[in-house]
């Protein structure tokens, strides 16, 4: 040390605003500019700290004592501004309150609790499959046909969820995922109806609303063991319907438009069907269905020699980060054979996506009667974004399929 303080880096600045529509229609631009533009860019249409590249981000997402989540992973400061719903026992809390119901979750979620619903998914999944190919013939949107009709089987029952209003489910996931972001016109557009879908799904979290057998019934059974308050139980019910609709939607949707763009990577899953889980991986990384979320600094950082002011918001590009050249090799290019693990796209760290297997498990048994039956698979149309301030989402995705013989 020469005597001197080593002087504060001041950030590069962008005007730009990550929510607004071209950039969540085609984010790619932005990321780089970001993650070119420094380790760290100031945005100063919200006065937060952007992080673009893996590193950053990685370090961000497993250093939770700096990063919290319980002051929003929005742009919202739950110091400041009140939170539009409850926060979160797990996403929007930080230890030592968020450990118990991550562990109860966690084990309700884990690998070998799901061993269960794999055959029953995978009949389910060929069922679909089946019919689709029967009613719709070989031209027809996969977005509603395969991707969210798929999930919206088997995750309800899964949950122990009853027949009415499952409808609300992608709409209030929507909605949840919009309000991480800005207060801009896809927030105001659903504005009429956070009322009756925060209504209709807080019901159904109650402990009557749920069937005796499935993740809800052991939500609620872990309350009575004493391993979370009954206050608890019905919060954390609300997250699997939060958490577990739209996430699995957009991330099968993401998988299905990178086989139809990619035929030579289609006929490799064919040839090697283990590779459904590692497919839906690297779709993950790929498209990263959850693009960005919120952090707060919980004292002054120094991230890269920019210092993050105490309460000041920090932006993750996850999906940025799954793609910086720095960490992976050809990046925009989805490849079944590179090992997409170590991706940011579940996020990392302690609150790393808890229903994960979930998700995986729902991939595979979809890409895995798919690819039984289908040899194959081309867009048959332009797809279309359905814009939403966090997810990358579709609003169509038109394929052409040829059946095996
Ligand atoms: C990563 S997506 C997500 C996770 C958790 C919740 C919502 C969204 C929640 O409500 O706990």
């Amino acid at each position: 040390m020469t005597g001197t303080t080593a002087a504060a880096v001041l950030p590069p600045t962008s005007d730009a605003d990550p929510f607004d529509a071209a950039h969540l229609e085609h984010p790619e631009p932005l990321h780089r500019a970001l993650r070119e533009a420094g380790p760290v860019v100031h945005l100063s249409r919200y006065d937060v700290h952007a992080l673009a590249r893996y590193d950053e981000v990685h370090t961000a997402l497993v250093d939770w004592q700096r990063f919290q989540s319980a002051a929003g992973v929005g742009l919202a400061n739950f110091r400041h501004e009140k939170p539009w719903r409850t926060p979160s026992l797990l996403l929007e809390a930080d230890p030592p309150h968020h450990d118990a119901p991550r562990r109860v979750l966690r084990e309700i979620l884990a690998p070998p609790a799901l061993r269960r619903l794999r055959d029953t998914w995978s009949s389910v999944a060929e069922g679909l499959v089946d019919s689709v190919l029967a009613e719709r013939g070989a031209e027809f949107d996969a977005l509603e046909a395969l991707a969210a009709a798929f999930p919206l089987r088997v995750f309800p029952d899964a949950v122990g969820l009853g027949p009415d209003g499952r409808e609300n489910l992608l709409p209030y996931g929507n909605m949840a995922f919009n309000a991480f972001g800005p207060r801009n016109d896809l927030v105001k557009a659903d504005a009429d109806r956070v009322a009756e879908l925060s209504a209709w799904v807080n019901d159904r979290c109650a402990r009557e609303a749920l069937g005796d057998e499935g993740f809800g019934a052991r939500i609620w059974a872990a309350a009575d063991r004493g391993d979370l308050t009954h206050e608890q139980a019905p919060l954390v019910v609300r997250s699997l319907l939060t958490a577990g609709v739209d996430t699995t939607v957009h991330g099968l949707a993401a998988t299905l438009y990178a086989f139809a763009t990619h035929p030579e990577q289609w006929r490799l899953l064919r040839e090697r069907p283990e590779l459904a889980r590692v497919a839906f991986d690297e779709a993950v990384r790929w498209q990263s269905p959850v693009q960005t979320f919120f952090r707060t600094a919980t004292t002054d950082v120094t991230i890269a020699g920019t210092t993050v002011p105490e309460g000041g918001k920090i932006l993750m590009f996850l999906g940025a980060a799954n793609r910086d050249p720095a960490r992976w090799q050809d990046p925009d290019r989805f490849d079944l054979t590179r090992d997409p693990s170590g991706h940011v796209g579940f996020g990392m760290g302690i609150h790393q996506c808890v229903g994960q297997h979930v998700a995986r498990l729902e991939a595979e048994t979809l890409l895995t009667a798919l690819a039984r039956r289908v040899d194959h698979l081309e867009l048959a149309g332009e797809p279309r974004r359905h814009l939403n301030n966090t997810l990358r989402s579709w609003a169509s995705l038109p394929v052409r399929v040829r059946r095996a013989r």
